[in-house]
């Protein structure tokens, strides 16, 4: 019987060198999600705008105008009803008239612009021709202003000129968001890359001490990897490490973090697991690669997979460090005891020789 009621199939033996290791090769099986994409956020070529004036008639004719040309307009009385609905509606440009009763378009704006929840663009509608008054408004962060009575020419021609730029901001937002996802991620497999596992491994490692929550992790190497390129080639050898990838990933929680560490080497953090379901993750992990075979274009392969899991906190593990090192040297162990399993660094120090289950 191993700690944390993960039973044996056959026997355990004490493993006399003192190296806390013990290895297992037993079964279940599980799926889940990797993290889903963040979409861009274009706006439509018809836009969303918001109209707001407190004359009925000012208002409508803004409107009838904006509508005409298609977009989807929604009408507000003052100030104050506009941000109310704002907190549930996404407007792509805001038209306001300066002077209304109660709260003032300036002010509207201003309360609008405090907001930091991407670019929308804010015109104010004035009669207050004077330069003062539009240099306020501009100070206060409205990208434009349209004088009373305007041309309703000049008016279409401000409000697409706003939606062009408000278009090219989201775009830059939309690639800015794909390049720092891209950042974290490894080009071949899709997973995440060493330089995030080691920025999540130190915030998860400092939750755990702080909450004295446990953390597990696994570290995987694919088992003769050499071999697959030696035989059938170095792009067959990918297409396998992609596949790899996607098992790894369906057979674990969306909070696990799983990371390619390095050519055919991946670690996965179990946050707030215990040894008994670290063990259990672990081995639907080494089923989902192994008990299928892998198609790639030229060749279909049979792979496996030796895992090392170590688990904070437990003796000898008092830094990320060392967590990661007796990791290691679990899966270095799994390595020697036969490949095709899982070697577990623990302070019993058992050797588990399993039934054999093919
Ligand atoms: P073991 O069971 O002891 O892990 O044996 P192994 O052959 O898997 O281990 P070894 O470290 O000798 O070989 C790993 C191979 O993985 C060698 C390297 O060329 C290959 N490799 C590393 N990164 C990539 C990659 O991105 N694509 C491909 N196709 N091969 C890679
Ligand atoms: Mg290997
Ligand atoms: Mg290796």
């Amino acid at each position: 019987m191993l700690q944390g009621g993960v039973s044996t199939k056959r026997d355990a033996t004490l493993n006399g060198d003192a190296s806390g290791l013990y290895t297992a090769n037993t079964l279940s099986v599980a799926s889940s999600r990797p993290p889903p994409p963040r979409a861009p956020s274009n706006p439509p070529a018809l836009a969303r705008v918001a109209v707001v004036d407190d004359d009925r008639l000012a208002r409508d004719r803004v409107v009838s105008l904006l509508r005409a040309r298609g977009h989807q307009v929604t009408a507000f009385e003052s100030a104050t009803r506009l941000l109310e609905a704002y907190k549930q509606a996404a407007f792509d440009l805001v038209l306001l008239d300066v002077v209304m009763e109660g709260m003032s378009g300036v002010e509207a704006c201003r309360i609008l612009k405090a907001r930091e929840e991407g670019f929308v663009p804010v015109v104010l509608v004035t009669s207050r021709a004077d330069p003062d008054a539009r240099v306020e408004g501009l100070r206060i962060g409205a990208d434009d202003y349209v004088c009373k009575p305007f041309e309703e020419e000049e008016l279409l021609a401000r409000v697409s000129s706003m939606l062009r730029i408000k278009r090219a901001f989201d775009q830059l937002a939309a690639s800015r968001n794909r390049m720092a996802e891209l950042a974290v991620l490894d080009d071949l497999t899709g997973l995440y890359n060493v330089r995030y596992l080691q920025q999540r491994f130190a915030e998860e490692w400092k939750r755990a001490e702080r909450h004295r929550e446990p953390l597990a992790i696994a570290m995987l190497d694919v088992d003769h990897f050499k071999l697959v390129n030696d035989q059938h080639g170095h792009d067959v050898g990918d297409a396998v490490l992609r596949e790899v990838s996607t098992r790894l990933k369906g057979s674990v929680r969306d909070t696990d973090v799983v990371a390619r560490y390095g050519g055919e080497e991946f670690v996965v953090l179990l946050p707030s697991t215990q040894l008994a379901a670290a063990l259990v993750v672990a081995e639907r992990i080494r089923k989902a690669i192994g008990s299928r075979r892998v198609e790639t274009a030229r060749a279909r392969l049979d792979v496996t997979t030796s895992i090392g899991v170590a688990l904070y906190p437990s003796r000898g593990v008092s830094s990320k460090d060392q967590l990661l090192r007796a990791a290691d040297a679990a899966l270095y162990r799994a390595k020697e005891e036969g490949r095709d399993r899982i070697c577990v660094h623990q302070e019993q120090m058992y050797v588990f020789l399993p039934e054999d289950d093919s």
